[in-house]
């Protein structure tokens, strides 16, 4: 049974109208989400399957999207490794910085899939409640079986970078001159994490994951040959292992700001979707990529807070551009805070227009 919109054109099928979902779709912008907010701390809300189920179906519940992206987070994978972690309002992401071998070697990859088995939970029961025949009380009516559950990972550089760095940034100046001042310590922590992420989506797809994306958001600072080394070469060594056990579960792919090296970064990886930022044209991204690779992508997520005419017509803009392509609509970013919930809907009714 695969009929489900979403799974079609990341298979290669060019579907009209295109299927939509939208990163950070669920998050701040939705009362409902605020409201759960109260309750428990970030890492407790991703590690709670009542809650990030209720999360994570949110947005479903409101728009009928034709994706479901679990409720998590790409810092997951370094915290249940041992890495101190904590979500401070206000900052962001704070981590103890792992600079030196002695703090890689306290890592311990092996307890992964202990720590995460919570997610697996979720997953399992998101896949049950999207696909319950006739369970109008979890997704309103008619919806059951048409909405796809992805599963999703940070790449091993964007999750380097915060790792090293001990939080966000705008540069992750020391990631970056660690891969320069000591590159046999930057390979093993990339090697760790690849490892590492290849088994975690394997998992997650064993528990009902239909699709997985890798999401590479700091891909666009590097200089190609490091951007050759730390993103396409983790990322084909992970499609190989998740092809080898999944070969039917399409991947997608998001080298965030790869620029002139997103079509390299398709055909080399053997991903089956790239999902294209805000500032890439979809037709030379089109181009650039092997036949059958679906495109997703990439409105401005300014555009769905300022809503009206002004999204109207830059949706038609995208989404006619790659008609009769595979294409799935999405934001080239996610979601802004301030969005309200209103212009998604009525950017979820445009894309459907037929
Ligand atoms: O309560 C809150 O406000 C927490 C905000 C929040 C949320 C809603 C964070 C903290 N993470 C998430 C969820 C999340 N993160 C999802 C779940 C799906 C959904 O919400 O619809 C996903 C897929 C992510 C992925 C993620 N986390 C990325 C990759 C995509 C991207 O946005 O570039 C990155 C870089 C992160 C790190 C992260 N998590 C949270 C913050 C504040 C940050 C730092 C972002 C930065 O460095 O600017």
């Amino acid at each position: 049974m695969t009929d489900k919109r979403l799974l079609r054109v990341l298979r290669g099928e060019a579907v009209w109208p295109p299927p939509v979902w939208l990163m950070r779709q669920a998050g701040r912008y939705l009362p409902e989400f605020r409201a759960l907010r109260s309750q428990a701390d970030f890492i407790t809300r991703c590690m709670t399957p009542d809650i990030a189920v209720e999360i994570t179906l949110q947005p479903i519940r409101r728009f009928a999207m034709d994706g479901a992206i679990l409720f998590s987070d790409i810092l997951i994978l370094p915290w249940a490794m041992g890495q101190g972690l904590k979500f401070v309002e206000g900052v962001g992401p704070v981590l103890e910085p792992i600079r030196t071998r002695e703090d890689l070697d306290r890592l311990q990859p092996e307890r992964v899939a202990e720590v995460t088995a919570p997610i697996m939970q979720t997953l399992r029961r998101l896949r049950q409640a999207l696909d319950a025949p006739g369970d109008e009380t979890v997704l309103g009516r008619g919806s059951a079986g048409a909405t796809t559950l992805i599963g999703f990972a940070g790449s091993p550089f964007t999750v380097a970078c915060y790792m090293v760095e001990g939080g966000s940034s705008r540069e992750f100046l020391e990631p970056r001159q660690m891969a320069y001042a000591d590159p046999a310590l930057f390979d093993r922590l990339i090697d760790m994490l690849t490892q590492a992420t290849a088994t975690m989506l394997c998992a997650q797809i064993d528990a009902g994951a239909e699709a997985v994306m890798l999401f590479d958001s700091w891909a666009g600072l590097l200089p190609p040959g490091q951007f050759r080394r730390y993103v396409i070469e983790p990322s084909r060594q992970i499609v190989r292992e998740i092809r080898s056990r999944h070969p039917s579960v399409p991947i997608i792919g998001f080298p965030r700001l790869g620029g002139l090296l997103v079509g390299e970064y398709a055909a080399a990886t053997g991903i089956n979707a790239l999902a294209l930022d805000t500032s890439a044209d979809m037709m030379a991204a089109a181009a650039l990529v092997p036949d059958g690779v679906a495109l997703q992508g990439n409105l401005d997520p300014l555009c769905l807070v300022t809503g009206g005419d002004g999204m109207g017509h830059q949706i038609d803009v995208i989404r006619d551009a790659m008609r009769g392509r595979p294409h799935v609509f999405n934001l080239g970013h996610g979601v802004l805070p301030q969005t309200p919930p209103e212009h998604v809907a009525a950017l979820v009714e445009r894309v459907r227009r037929t």
